[in-house]
């Protein structure tokens, strides 16, 4: 039989393809059945033994500060974490930073990061970013932007001003003058406190005089002195708003020494710690607005989220209240801080 060079190669394709179809199948490339593969292990769960936790505290300059401080000290140790990398800036913005850089450098899990000041801290918290450390901004707010944290956990500075501001409204219904004694230039307390406080004042109270006390008891006698040179108590203002008990202590004293009684004045401060429950139960404070430092337990909770990868809440605000003097002697013993 002559076979056409046309057909030919059509042949030899068609038969190449029968042998092949008719091979036997290839082994499996995979194990054998007889050993299984397992399921991939899911990734380990981190706990508090895993945690390093950085907080470069910002000082020592308040009764909230101390409470604030052994909030987080306590709950470390309750948990059980790894390690706490604490220090202490005293106030000061550029030992804060040179902590912060420290704790990079240790390859912290995650930075707790009480902020001295609203500005100036968007390099270190770029370097903390860059070297993946998610850090929660506690307490005071920061100004940089939001991408560069995770998340802030705090008290809602501007409503606790305006909480202070209803105090006056209800007290000085005719309307009056009143001085500021304002917390640390610059700070997130301070900025929040008198921006509530301007918000919702009345417009018939006047602000006489804003001063800065830094929320220290020894810082604020003497600008308490010098506002009782410049201006007659009780004629020329009939009320003080104080950003902090430890400077409404120290306020108490100069006035005291200026001859002052209790409820000569309407006076009003901020945190609730037991100096303000005490200054409430002598008659001194006509109210304080809460502000709670026992940030630790919820810190370290979101801390162990952030190590597993969890979904946090970018802003957790503190649920707070006001506290007046009709309970102030009841409730001092039961105060904490
Ligand atoms: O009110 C004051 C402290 O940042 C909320 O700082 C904190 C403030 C607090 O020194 O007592």
């Amino acid at each position: 039989m002559k076979i056409s060079r046309v057909l030919l190669p059509v042949l030899v394709i068609a038969a190449l393809f029968v042998i092949v179809s008719c091979a036997p199948a290839p082994a499996p490339t995979s194990a054998p059945a007889a050993a299984p593969t397992q399921p991939p292990a899911a990734a380990a769960q981190k706990t508090y033994k895993d945690m390093t936790l950085c907080y470069p505290q910002l000082g020592a300059e308040s009764d909230w500060r101390t409470a604030n401080t052994a909030s987080f000290k306590e709950t470390a140790q309750t948990l059980g974490i790894k390690q706490l990398v604490f220090s202490d800036a005293q106030q000061k913005q550029e030992n804060q930073i040179s902590a912060v850089r420290a704790c990079i450098q240790q390859k912290v899990d995650v930075i707790a990061l009480p902020p001295v000041v609203e500005d100036g801290w968007d390099a270190v918290l770029t370097e903390a970013k860059n070297a993946k450390i998610p850090v929660i901004i506690v307490d005071r707010s920061v100004s940089a932007p939001k991408t560069l944290y995770a998340s802030h956990i705090g008290s809602d500075m501007v409503l606790e001003g305006e909480r202070a501001a209803a105090e006056f409204n209800k007290m000085m219904p005719n309307g009056g003058a009143v001085l500021e004694l304002s917390g640390t230039t610059g700070s997130g307390a301070a900025v929040g406190r008198a921006k509530g406080f301007r918000n919702k004042l009345n417009p018939n109270i006047k602000i006489l005089d804003s001063q800065t006390g830094n929320f220290t008891r020894a810082e604020a006698v003497p600008v308490m002195q010098a506002f009782l040179k410049k201006y007659k108590a009780g004629t020329d203002f009939q009320g003080i708003f104080i950003h902090n008990d430890d400077m409404g202590i120290g306020a108490i004293e100069a006035l005291k020494a200026a001859g002052v009684k209790p409820g000569d004045l309407k006076i009003v401060s901020v945190d609730g710690t037991r100096g303000g429950f005490q200054a409430m139960v002598d008659g001194w404070f006509q109210a304080d607005v809460e502000c709670n430092p026992l940030l630790g337990p919820q810190v370290f909770e979101m801390a162990l989220k952030l190590m597993n990868g969890q979904t946090i809440d970018p802003e957790v605000l503190t649920n707070e209240t006001v506290y007046y003097p009709d309970k102030a002697k009841e409730l001092l013993p039961t105060r904490k801080y």
